[in-house]
């Protein structure tokens, strides 16, 4: 145990993160209870707060730098399809209390046609969603912004100079792309962390994805660009994991980003040992590219402890982990998942005292 630790980084946090209620997913067609719980950020703080990590509260931020990484239209439309979901009475007379769209206007159903968006909220609910899993209710907007400006703030603090930040994101974001949510995300955090870096000031930025799914979001959003390098170890979505369609070990990089990307899906049930073997091969890729600043997209879902865990990563492999990213450079921490409500908070103690090793 990591009794005696008092781990010397700020934990961004905002207040507003506990708002979203997702109140379940949609899974196959059946409403099921869900994982990504307000609870986890409250888990999350108070072993963090425990071990003596002094808590910072996130500053608001404009849009500019979530406009960078993502289509306006998406910022947009998660800010305003609640309010349209419920005066359109989907709350009140039918008894539909979270927006959980039922049509997705993909490339084969437009075949072509302008993407002209439906006035209606119903048919709207799609626009920008990929999958069913990932609700809004009455306080969602105000978490995933709050979530955002967790992100920006603990980003201006690895530019001022501090070296090691932890940005408690909830909901989490690496699963969003430029203009498309799901897997329990809604915004990309991480990306929008490493676009505030490189905008204030940092030429090359490493994003390291230790997640038990594949960053499939931010993969996407940098996908054409040398300047944000990003790496990522996941259980195999050809294995039959999600996000299914991405993660693969032969997505590069296109154009100028070809060859900034690098993928390291692992069978189901690998542990510490494969696993870690994984993340050296990300940091050495990252360190040969050279990394200004760095920020880690850190999942807590890989730990064997988890529901229906893909992998068996330990408390130690973690904190092993922590070690070996943040010793790459001034190092951004960003929350994303881990549902485990009684191990979350000692994984994430281990990984951020890994972390603290590495900037002594
Ligand atoms: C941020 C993050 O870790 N998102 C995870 C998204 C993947 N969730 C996949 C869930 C698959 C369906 N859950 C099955 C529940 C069976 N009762
Ligand atoms: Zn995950």
């Amino acid at each position: 145990m990591l009794s005696a630790v008092t781990l010397p980084m700020p934990v961004v946090w905002s207040d507003d993160c506990l708002r979203h209620e997702p109140a379940g997913e949609v899974w196959l067609g059946v409403r099921e209870p869900g994982t990504e719980v307000p609870a986890r950020a409250l888990v999350l703080r108070d072993a963090l707060t425990d071990a003596g990590a002094p808590v910072v509260p996130a500053r608001p931020h404009d849009d500019a730098v979530l406009h960078a990484v993502h289509d306006p239209g998406l910022v947009e439309h998660l800010a305003g399809i609640w309010p349209a979901w419920e005066k359109a009475g989907f709350v009140v007379q039918q008894g539909r209390d979270r927006v959980v769209p039922y049509l997705f206007p993909t490339p084969g159903m437009l075949g072509g046609l302008d993407l002209r968006p439906p006035p209606a909220a119903h048919g709207r609910a799609g626009l920008y969603c990929y999958d069913t899993m990932t609700l809004i209710g009455p306080g969602s907007w105000e978490a995933i912004r709050g979530a955002a400006d967790a992100a920006l703030t603990g980003a201006d603090l690895v530019s001022s100079g501090t070296p090691l930040a932890y940005a408690l994101c909830r909901p989490p974001g690496h699963h969003v792309t430029r203009a498309a949510y799901g897997g329990s995300c809604y915004l990309n955090n991480a990306a929008i962390a490493a676009q505030a870096l490189r905008a204030a000031g940092a030429d090359r930025v490493a994003v390291i994805d230790i997640d038990a799914h594949h960053g499939n979001g931010t993969q996407m959003i940098f996908y054409g660009r040398a300047d944000i390098w990003c790496g990522s170890v996941h259980v195999d979505p050809g294995a039959g994991w999600f996000p299914h369609y991405a993660g693969y070990a032969d997505e590069r990089g296109t154009g100028d980003g070809t060859g900034a990307n690098r993928n390291l899906p692992l069978a189901p049930g690998t542990g510490d040992e494969g696993w870690l073997a994984a993340v050296d091969l990300l940091c050495a890729s990252a360190a040969a590219r050279g990394a200004d600043a760095v920020v880690v997209s850190l999942g807590l879902d890989a730990a064997e402890a988890g529901p229906g865990s893909p992998l068996r990563v330990s408390e130690a492999g973690y904190r092993e982990a922590g070690r070996r990213v943040a010793a790459l450079g001034p190092t951004l921490l960003v929350q994303e998942g881990g549902y485990d409500l009684a191990t979350l908070g000692s994984l994430a103690v281990a990984a951020l005292a890994g972390a603290a090793e590495a900037h002594p």
